[in-house]
C-alpha cells in the first residue's frame, strides 16, 4: 500500500490523497460504509458501486470470524471473493466489537476471552490470533488488536491499558511481518492510537504508532461519549504528531459535522454505522439538513428526497413515498434511506476533497457544517 499527498488546504491542516492498494486506489479524505458481517446492510454491491460510488468497505474480525467463520471464508478465497465486492476492504479487529457486543470477556495480557453474541461459546482474541484471521478474511488494510477504554475512564486504568495496548501491537507486528496473505495480494496493518481523552496518554501514544513506521495509522477511543470539543482537541494533537505522509484513519466518527471538521483537523479516512443504522430508524441526511421521513410533516410531500444531491434512488423517489415505506414497515424504505445517506455521506467527503484541491475548504466547511446539521 501507498499513499501520495496531493494537496495540503493552505488555511486548515486538511489534505487531499490517494491511497494505492492491491485493490484499486482510494481518493482522500474517504468515507468507508461499514460492512461488519460482509454486506453493508440493506445494500447490494452493485448499487454501492454504481450510486453510492463507494471506494472501500469495511469488515468486522468478530463478526465474520463468528459467522460464517474462517473455514469458509479461506474456501470462498476470501472476503472479496465471498461477498463479489473487488474494491478495497478494510476489516477492524474486533478490538472494538469485542467490547460492546460479547456478554462476559475477560481482558488479560494475553488477549481477550469473550463468549460469542450468537450462541455464547467461548472464544479467545489474541493479538496474533488476530492477524491470522485477518489474514484469512483477506481484507487490504487490517487493523492492530487494541482495547479501546471507555468514555469516562479513570487516567491509571486508561494508562495501563494503553501500554498493554502498545505491547499487542508489537505482538501484531510481530506475526503480521512473519506471515503472507493467503491469496496472493499484499495486505498492510495499520496500528491504532489510543490514551482516551488525556493529552499526555495520547501524545505518548501518537509517537509511540509513529515510530513503527506503518503505511498507515488509526486513531480509537473516541466518539464514544466524550464532548466533541474533546474529541477535536485529541485529534489534533495526534495529527500533529503522526506523519505527514501516511494515511490516519479515524475510527467509527462520526455525523455530518464530526467528519468535516476532523478533516480540517488532519484526518483522512472515517467509518461509522451512523449513515446506515439512522437510515434504517428513518433518519435521512441530506445537503439541506436532517429528516426524520417518519414524520407526518413529510406525508403529502412530493419533492425528491435530496434533489441536489442527484443520485439515483435520491432523486427517483419522493419523501411521501418513502414515509409510507417506512409507515407500512416494507423492506424497501429501509434500503431506500440505506443507499441515499451513504451516497450523501460520499458526496460529502468528495466535494471536501474538491474544496481542498480548489483551496476553499476552510469557508465551505463552516457553511456546511451549519446547513448539514439543520433539522428539517
Ligand atoms: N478500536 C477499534 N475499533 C474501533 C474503535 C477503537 O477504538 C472505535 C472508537 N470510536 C471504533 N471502532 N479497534
Amino acid at each position: 500500500m501507498t499513499f501520495d499527498l496531493v494537496a495540503n488546504d493552505p488555511h486548515t491542516k486538511a489534505r487531499a490523497g490517494v491511497v494505492h492498494t492491491a485493490h484499486g486506489a482510494i481518493e482522500t479524505p474517504i468515507f468507508m460504509p461499514v460492512g461488519t458481517a460482509g454486506t453493508v446492510k440493506a445494500v447490494q454491491q452493485r448499487d454501492l458501486k454504481d450510486d453510492v460510488q463507494a471506494q472501500i468497505i469495511l469488515g468486522n474480525t468478530y463478526h465474520l470470524y463468528l459467522r460464517p467463520g474462517l473455514d469458509v471464508l479461506q474456501k470462498a478465497g476470501g472476503l472479496h471473493r465471498f461477498n463479489g465486492w473487488d474494491r478495497p476492504i478494510l476489516t477492524d479487529s474486533g478490538g472494538y466489537q469485542v467490547y460492546s457486543l460479547s456478554g462476559t470477556r475477560k481482558i488479560k495480557e494475553e488477549g481477550v476471552k469473550f463468549r460469542s453474541h450468537i450462541d455464547g461459546s467461548q472464544h479467545l482474541f489474541s493479538p496474533e490470533g488476530v492477524m491470522d484471521i485477518q489474514r484469512t478474511i483477506g481484507a487490504d488494510i487490517i487493523m492492530a488488536f487494541d482495547e479501546c477504554t471507555p468514555w469516562p475512564c479513570e487516567y491509571d486504568y486508561a494508562a495501563r491499558s494503553l501500554d498493554m495496548t502498545h505491547r499487542w501491537l508489537k505482538r501484531c507486528i510481530q506475526r503480521f511481518d512473519s506471515t503472507e496473505g493467503h491469496y496472493g495480494y499484499q495486505q498492510t496493518l495499520f496500528p491504532i492510537v489510543q490514551g482516551s481523552t488525556f493529552r499526555d496518554l495520547r501524545i505518548k501514544s501518537a509517537e509511540f504508532i509513529a515510530e513503527q513506521g506503518r503505511e498507515g495509522n488509526a486513531i480509537g477511543g473516541l466518539s464514544v461519549g466524550e464532548p466533541a470539543d474533546m474529541m477535536y482537541e485529541m485529534t489534533e494533537l495526534v495529527c500533529d504528531i503522526l506523519p505527514q505522509d501516511k494515511p490516519r484513519y479515524l475510527m467509527g466518527v462520526g455525523t455530518p459535522a464530526n467528519i468535516l471538521e476532523n478533516i480540517a483537523l488532519g484526518v483522512d479516512m472515517f467509518d461509522c454505522v451512523m449513515p446506515t443504522r439512522n437510515a434504517r430508524n428513518g433518519m435521512l441526511f441530506t445537503t439541506q439538513g436532517i429528516m426524520n421521513v417518519t414524520n407526518k410533516k413529510w406525508e403529502t410531500d412530493f419533492e425528491p428526497i435530496d434533489a441536489e444531491l442527484g443520485g439515483y434512488v435520491s432523486t427517483f423517489y419522493s419523501r411521501s413515498y418513502v414515509r409510507h415505506l417506512f409507515q407500512s414497515k416494507e423492506m424497501l424504505g429501509p434500503q431506500i434511506a440505506s443507499i441515499h445517506n451513504l451516497t450523501f455521506y460520499l458526496w460529502l467527503v468528495k466535494q471536501a476533497r474538491q474544496q481542498i484541491l480548489a483551496g476553499t475548504f476552510r469557508e465551505w466547511k463552516e457553511k456546511m457544517v451549519k446547513q448539514v446539521m439543520t433539522r428539517l
